[in-house]
């Protein structure tokens, strides 16, 4: 009896296979994304994939349990051991059924959360009004300082102070730079409301100690298991062990059924890949290749929002210097040469989400590659040559060029 993939299914085999020469021959620059490990992938294509284990280990509603909870165990303790959280639970599917069990915990419907607007950087979890969390809750939003693109922590406090929120939301998906999560702490504080800090984007940077880890300052700690963590795919918790109980009952039964055990190995396996020293310098590269391609793209005339970055991405705001070039075009434009970014609304947007004026790139993925700043200069160079020239075939075809030759020198996987 055929067994494999191709032989089963030639045509699910197909599009794997071209996922997959998709990846190696172009430069995925989508700044939540990431290449895992062929160990990683390994362990979230295995067997445990069969099994049912609604609960936690030790004490779940099935038998059969004993691998599974080993495997959840050891995900839980690599956990701890890089964040430093009292209490981690690793069940949630994504980063917003995380930040939804983070709600269920302790709120009410029609609770009041403060949280980042997302043309200003932050996430329709945060309580968009097309995500549940924007019709279950009462939001307002922060923003950032128009002159400046960084957040203005006296204009937060004084919003906090107006609006009186039940949650404080820290925490982005297209903020170029640092939280400062102990300010967001004094706020929440001084408005008795609980501070949730979502790190969905930058789990391995806080992991390896290149970007402000806010445990300590918040209630709360969400995030996603696979972007710079470079993980199984799915979400996390983090708490104190005061918030135990409530959290791990609020993502079961509360907001999930039985958990993805064959993606929790993957996390687990991530994780343990994150606890080796090489982890710490694949970090530091990923912002250091950040901050090379801002410096050269500022250079080329480019401007970013809030000027550059402290972390994984930039936000290309594209409105000064290509005034007639969308974000949309822009994505299609530097996809064409085998540059994957993603087009992004900018703080003060008059575009649509589906147009927008701004690009986000990210380094995670080519740090993964190999890349160091010289790889990601000459990678800006080529992304400034696009934008200035989206229809030039000549232009085009140079770029493909550089592309093709980086993806040869650095594979993914081959
Ligand atoms: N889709 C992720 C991102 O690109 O930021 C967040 O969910």
């Amino acid at each position: 009896m055929p067994r494999s993939l191709t032989a089963v299914d030639p045509d699910v085999a197909a599009a794997v296979a071209d996922e997959r020469e998709r990846q190696e021959s172009t430069l995925g620059m989508i700044a939540s994304e990431n290449h895992v490990s062929e160990a990683v992938l390994e362990a979230q294509g295995t067997a445990l994939t069969n099994k049912y284990a609604e609960g936690y280990p030790g004490d779940r509603y099935y038998g059969g349990c004993e691998h599974v909870d080993e495997v959840e165990r050891l995900a839980v303790q690599r956990a701890k051991e890089l964040w430093g959280a009292e209490h981690v639970n690793v069940q949630p599917h994504s980063g917003t059924q995380a930040n939804m069990a983070v709600y269920f915990a302790v709120l009410e419907p029609g609770d009041r959360i403060l949280s980042l607007s997302l043309s200003h950087g932050g996430h329709l979890s945060h309580g968009h009004s097309v995500n549940f969390s924007g019709q279950l809750y009462e939001v307002e939003q922060y923003e950032v300082d128009p002159e400046t693109g960084y957040l203005d922590y006296e204009a937060l406090r004084e919003r906090a102070e107006a609006f009186d929120p039940d949650l404080v939301v820290s925490g982005s998906s297209a903020y170029p730079r640092e939280f400062d999560y102990e300010r967001f702490r004094e706020i929440a504080d001084a408005v008795d409301a609980y501070h949730l800090a979502d790190i969905a984007h930058v789990t391995g940077l806080v992991a390896a100690g290149v970007h402000a880890n806010p445990v300590e300052h918040a209630d709360f700690v969400t995030g996603s298991t696979h972007k710079t963590i470079r993980a199984g795919r799915g979400g996390i918790i983090m708490c104190g062990e005061e918030h135990a109980d409530e959290v791990d009952s609020a993502v079961f039964p509360g907001a999930q059924g039985g958990p993805l055990l064959h993606n929790i190995a993957g996390k687990g396996v991530g994780f343990g890949e994150a606890l080796e020293p090489a982890f710490e310098e694949y970090a530091a590269r990923v912002v250091a290749n950040a901050q090379a391609m801002a410096d050269r793209l500022r250079e080329r005339g480019l401007s970013l929002v809030s000027g550059g970055t402290d972390k994984h991405l930039l936000l290309v705001d594209l409105r000064e210097s290509h005034p007639d070039l969308t974000g949309k075009a822009a994505e299609r434009a530097l996809q064409d040469v085998g540059v994957v970014v993603n087009k992004n609304t900018v703080p003060g947007e008059t575009r649509s989400p589906m147009v927008t004026s701004g690009i986000r790139i990210g380094t995670p993925g080519v740090t993964t590659r190999g890349f160091a700043e010289s790889e990601a200069e000459r990678v800006a160079d080529l992304v400034a040559d696009v934008l200035d020239d989206p229809d030039d075939e000549a232009v085009a075809a140079r770029a493909s060029d550089t592309v093709d030759h980086l993806c040869q020198e650095y594979p993914v996987y081959d």
